[in-house]
């Protein structure tokens, strides 16, 4: 073992030694070490042979302390217990961007499918599984200055399972996708991956169809400046994600109709306006160029003088909706409950030159993150020792719930700020959206402006006017306040709705649904921001219902570098990440516990007097259970409902011990069947 596997274990315990310890072990290629049953995984930048097929094997079944600490363990500790103890499990995956969240993800569902499961049918599921990332990330992911392969979207993953732990399908639901990416991209970043690759990857043939041409520079929507990145071959990925739309499900005409939809949309950015007058002395603007304008109502079957009138008034951009898709829920739609598996891979806390809404949500959601991972590993694992009468000595912690509440609190949160200004009549900008952040929020301690009526940061000319400052968990954010009340608002004016969804295409039809003139809903509908809001908190309650499982990602360096180690920037992390407090916690206390009935229950054929029945309390009965095994004293303490266990190991005894039992108990009953016959 290189260096220390499990932090809980390293002496002495500090800052200085915990970086040295996952320095060294990131040295010699051991980038995953444990705190606990915590998986801190760090990027290596450049692929290490520690995925193969043999590693799955040895990994396969095996105890989770036994072998050296890898992601594989995690996974396989994850899918057992959901198997063989029937508990739903989530995999909650976090760190900044660029950390490895994304690759994460992928290496926990490729084990998982690798392990569950046999035969064609099963086979199929898998497969839809796995390729539904590289269709999702072709048309959601895209290269930013932190990472090349860059999630702008979140997105949750249940993988449903049988009684047997085969899996049945999978249900994916999306958050909040960076749409505005589309139409504007900051300097040396690009657009989504699925336009380059289809310019890249398409048959000439198929080009011409979608009345495309390969050239990028053809195109005002792709960012020039970085349009091919590093070790990326966009012509290849085309013809993945083809193959996957085809495994996931999608029917030929289905995949063409997308890929007109992505031609129409590349097009539409090409489509420039003129202002004219007229006679009445109003401006209209005029589209210049109208054979671009032609083609994409070739594309789309949409009428070329609907979409006409439909842009002479207002230009806006597409809008994508939230989707939640169901790849293959099984033909085995029994009564009998599904058990789950949530995979959760977030876009990660960001900070660039200039933030805006997009980042304001993205590092909302990474504080949400945070504030779950406090509430179960810090927070209720202390509260737990307190209930339970253990004698326990507290940890202090950096709880973000004061932040979360600065961004989500109903009365005076900035949403709730944001989508008063955005509802309120009259003359409403981001100005006056600023001017009341800075009446409800000035005196919060992590809220700064220059504005604001405390005084704290009058002189501070590092922050201009037009923005504020939130102090997250992570870091400072300064956020510019252009276009927060716009795309908070996220309106797509009525004739334009209207003129997409009487297309002759069936796509763009139902992407549109509220363009359907029978249907006109004169209710707003709910903001940006509160839909996000309400979805989280959904997402946050489900995810409490299932027994965790945390893989922290670290970022070695900030330019995307094999063999770098910042100890500064891991420092940073481990800082934020709270990995220092998560050990302390964890060393203080007990690995496992169990109420006294089912561990009674469990292991009572460990011993004769507790076998077959004990006639006494539970916790009596388990007493005499660990006398009789003989276990160190300094190794339990009995709780007022629970045993608490110190050392994982000590589980694994009672459990190697209980299958020896099993296996005996079996022989035997073999051995009077055979006699008896
Ligand atoms: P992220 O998901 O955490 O960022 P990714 O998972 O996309 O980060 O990782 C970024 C890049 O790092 C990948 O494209 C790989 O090149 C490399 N990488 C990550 N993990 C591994 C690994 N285990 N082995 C080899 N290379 C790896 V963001 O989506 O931007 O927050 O919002
Ligand atoms: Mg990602």
């Amino acid at each position: 073992m290189i260096g220390v596997g499990d932090m809980v274990l390293l002496e002495p315990l500090n800052e200085d030694s915990f970086i040295n310890n996952l320095k060294k072990r990131f040295d010699h290629n051991e980038v995953y070490t444990y705190i606990g049953s915590v998986v801190i995984s760090i990027n290596p930048y450049r692929s290490l042979p520690i995925y193969t097929p043999e590693k799955v094997e040895e990994y396969r079944n095996r105890n989770f302390y036994e072998l050296s600490p890898h992601i594989f363990a995690l996974s396989d500790e994850a899918y057992r217990s959901l198997r063989d103890q029937d508990k739903d499990q989530c995999i909650l995956i976090t760190g900044e961007s660029g950390a490895g969240k994304t690759e994460a993800s992928k290496l926990v569902m490729s084990y998982v499918a690798a392990v569950c499961g046999k035969g064609a049918e099963v086979n199929q599921v898998k497969e839809q599984l796995l390729q539904s990332n590289p269709v999702l990330e072709a048309f959601g992911n895209a290269k930013t200055v932190r990472n090349d392969n860059s999630s702008r979207f979140g997105k949750y993953m249940d993988i449903e399972f049988d009684f047997k732990g085969d899996p049945l399908g999978g249900v994916i639901s999306n958050y909040l996708l960076e749409k505005s990416r589309v139409v504007k991209q900051p300097r040396g970043e690009r657009n989504f991956h699925i336009f380059y690759q289809i310019l890249s990857g398409a048959s000439e043939d198929f080009l011409c169809k979608l009345k495309l041409e390969q050239d990028f520079s053809r195109y005002n929507y792709l960012g020039l400046d970085s349009a091919k990145v590093n070790g990326v071959d966009d012509a290849a990925n085309f013809r993945t994600v083809r193959n996957a739309m085809q495994i996931v499900g999608f029917m030929d005409h289905e995949t063409q109709s997308v890929f007109e939809v992505v031609a129409a949309v590349l097009k539409l950015g090409n489509i420039e306006f003129k202002p004219e007058s007229r006679v009445n002395g109003l401006d209209e603007s005029k589209i210049k160029d109208k054979n671009e304008l032609k083609e994409i109502c070739e594309l789309t079957g949409i009428d070329q003088s609907v979409l006409e009138r439909a842009f002479s008034f207002r230009t806006v951009e597409a809008k994508q909706e939230k989707v939640s898709t169901t790849l293959n829920v099984a033909q085995a739609q029994t009564k009998v409950r599904k058990k789950v598996m949530g995979v959760l891979d977030i876009y990660g806390f960001e900070i660039f030159e200039d933030n805006s809404f997009e980042q304001f949500i993205i590092n909302y959601c990474n504080e949400k993150l945070q504030q779950i991972f406090i509430e179960l590993t810090l927070k209720e694992e202390q509260e737990e020792y307190i209930r339970e009468g253990i004698e326990w000595t507290h940890i202090e912690y950096f709880n973000n719930a004061i932040i979360c509440d600065l961004i989500e609190n109903n009365q005076t949160g900035i949403l709730a700020m944001l989508d008063e200004e955005c509802l309120r009549p009259g003359t409403v900008t981001d100005d006056t959206f600023l001017e009341k952040l800075n009446q409800v929020c000035a005196t919060h301690q992590h809220f700064e402006s220059r504005m604001s009526k405390c005084s704290r940061f009058l002189n501070d000319t590092s922050l201009p006017h037009s923005c504020f400052r939130i102090q997250h968990y992570a870091g400072k954010v300064m956020y510019q306040v252009e276009g927060f009340v716009d795309k908070n608002n996220d309106l797509l004016y009525r004739d334009l709705s209207q003129a997409m969804w009487k297309a002759n295409h069936s796509l763009i039809k139902a992407l549109f649904p509220e363009g359907n003139p029978a249907k006109i809903n004169l209710k707003r509908p709910p903001t940006a921001g509160s839909q996000f809001k309400a979805s989280v908190a959904t997402l946050m309650k489900n995810l409490q219902t299932k027994n965790p499982n945390y893989i922290r990602c670290i970022k070695p360096n900030d330019k995307k570098a094999a063999h770098i180690f910042n100890d500064a920037l891991v420092c940073h992390q481990i800082r934020y990440l709270g990995l220092l407090e998560n050990v302390r916690v964890r060393r203080a206390g007990y690995a496992f516990r169990q109420a006294y009935e089912p561990c009674l229950e469990r292991y009572k054929m460990l011993c004769k007097q507790t076998w077959p029945h004990w006639r006494g309390p539970a916790r009596a009965g388990v007493e005499v259970l660990f006398n009789e095994l003989e276990i160190p004293e300094e190794e339990f303490s009995f709780g007022r409902s629970k045993i608490f266990i110190r050392n994982p190991r000590t589980l694994f005894k009672l459990e190697d011990l209980r299958k020896q039992r099993l296996e005996d108990l079996a022989t035997l009953i073999e051995k009077i069947y055979r006699g008896w016959k």
